[in-house]
């Protein structure tokens, strides 16, 4: 049993596309609460966070907008994360992944104070490793892998605390990468397993390996999940689609195989956009993908010899 902490944060600052403001409700509405509770679970829903004032914030780059919105959230988010975290699992319902620049500084910040290494899967079409430095479209959504790899660059945004060695850090899903992301990503020990990787392997195999390297360090397991880690043809409710992604059960192994690794210990659920939605589909699919990773399950084995 768990103690779920729901923390909603509707962030759509990080991109351009409206509607993922409409996110934590489209989440709460789809069940998420319910389907926890079924599970055997504790729920505790903080509702949504409200950032402080945004402060005057500049940036070279003039393709960057709403930093100073992205940086209020930031601190607010990493401010949730390390309240939340020694009182149960936070489950944060975005928003724009540039949510995960202000979890991924609470985590890590609780991490380091626990003194245990932190382990982030990042499941996502998209590698997310641009610095404000290099992003074309200026979409701060794209970035928060970088700031929390500690890439430099970052200096508006508060320092990140304890950056994730590469080794810590699985890409999981991605098949569309920028110039200046690969560049980047190609000096790091982040593990990238692309689609061309799980297409040869499977992904059973790949996340194994990554799973016992968190049990190994004794580790935390921050989860990341951005909605167009999902094919868009089970998925249409984002802003990013990128055809060839995860199937349905695919995406399912992949969190029962997280919820049987007893490692996880925080949750981003990103990018949800619940106006390009059709009935309700994808935050359903995303409710029952959270059901997956906390113990839902076709049948249960454990009572049987076999
Ligand atoms: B997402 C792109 N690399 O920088 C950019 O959805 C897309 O959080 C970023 O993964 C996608 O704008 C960010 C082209
Ligand atoms: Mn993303
Ligand atoms: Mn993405
Ligand atoms: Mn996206």
């Amino acid at each position: 049993m768990t103690h779920c902490i729901l923390i909603g944060a509707p962030i759509d600052e990080g991109q351009r596309v409206p509607g993922c403001i409409m996110g934590p409700p489209a989440f709460r509405v789809a069940g998420l609460g319910r389907v926890l509770t079924s599970l055997g679970h504790t729920v505790e829903d903080r509702g949504d966070l409200t950032p402080a004032a945004p402060a005057d914030l500049q940036h070279d780059n003039s393709a960057i907008h709403h930093l100073p919105e992205v940086a209020a959230w930031t601190q607010a988010l990493s401010d949730a994360a390390q309240d939340a975290l020694p009182k149960g699992m936070p489950i944060f319902l975005g928003g724009d992944h540039s949510l995960a620049l202000g979890t991924l500084s609470g985590v890590a910040a609780h991490a380091a104070a626990q003194d245990r290494p932190l382990f982030v899967i990042w499941l996502d079409a998209h590698s997310d490793f641009h610095t404000p430095q290099t992003t074309v479209s200026g979409n701060l959504h794209g970035t928060p892998l970088a700031y929390a790899a500690g890439r430099e660059g970052f200096d508006p945004l508060p320092a990140f605390p304890a950056p994730v060695p590469g080794e810590n850090i699985c890409l999981f899903g991605i098949r569309s990468v920028d110039p200046a992301e690969h560049a980047l990503l190609q000096g790091t020990e982040i593990i990238v397993n692309d689609m061309r990787v799980l297409d040869e392997r499977g992904i059973v195999a790949p996340l194994q390996e990554f799973l016992a390297r968190v049990r190994e360090a004794n580790g935390m397991l921050h989860v990341s999940l951005d909605v167009d880690f999902l094919d868009p043809a089970i998925a249409p409710a984002v802003g990013t689609t990128v055809p060839g992604g995860a199937t349905f059960r695919e995406a399912h192994l992949v969190c029962e195989i997280l919820h049987e690794s007893g490692l996880v210990t925080s949750l981003d659920l990103v990018e949800l956009n619940p106006f390009l939605d059709d009935r309700g589909r994808t935050a359903k699919l995303m409710v029952d993908l959270v059901g997956s990773m906390m113990g839902q399950k076709v049948f249960d084995r454990r009572t049987r010899s076999f």
